[in-house]
């Protein structure tokens, strides 16, 4: 029997939803493109853990605890869980953007 990622119809060819495509997760690869990126750290995020790339604690809302990690390393190099939520390896003013937009949401 063919997997159910292979054979579903209702997916076009290049286009796999997160769910369907095959992953290797134990390596960080989470939407399987080979390279462990940013990419990788939005599918983890906003697919598998179902919040926003400005939940940098990942308890699925964005408060003054995610603010609090930004603030604590504003202008310094940082990963997801220091603010930075576009993946450019500093936790800068794009964070604070994209952290303000999201800022009261809960997922
Ligand atoms: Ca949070
Ligand atoms: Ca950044």
């Amino acid at each position: 029997m063919v997997s159910a990622w292979r054979s579903s119809p209702a997916t076009p060819p290049g286009e796999g939803s997160a769910s369907s495509r095959p992953r290797t997760a134990g390596h960080g690869n989470f939407n399987g493109d080979g390279k462990v990126d940013i990419a990788d750290a939005r599918e983890m995020v906003e697919v598998i853990v179902g919040t926003s790339m400005a939940d940098t604690n990942l308890d699925k809302k964005v408060d003054i605890m995610d603010l609090g990690n930004l603030a604590n390393k504003c202008g310094l190099p940082g990963t997801f869980s220091d603010g930075d939520t576009e993946g450019n390896g500093r936790v800068d003013i794009l964070d604070l953007g994209n952290l303000a937009n999201d800022y009261g949401k809960t997922y």
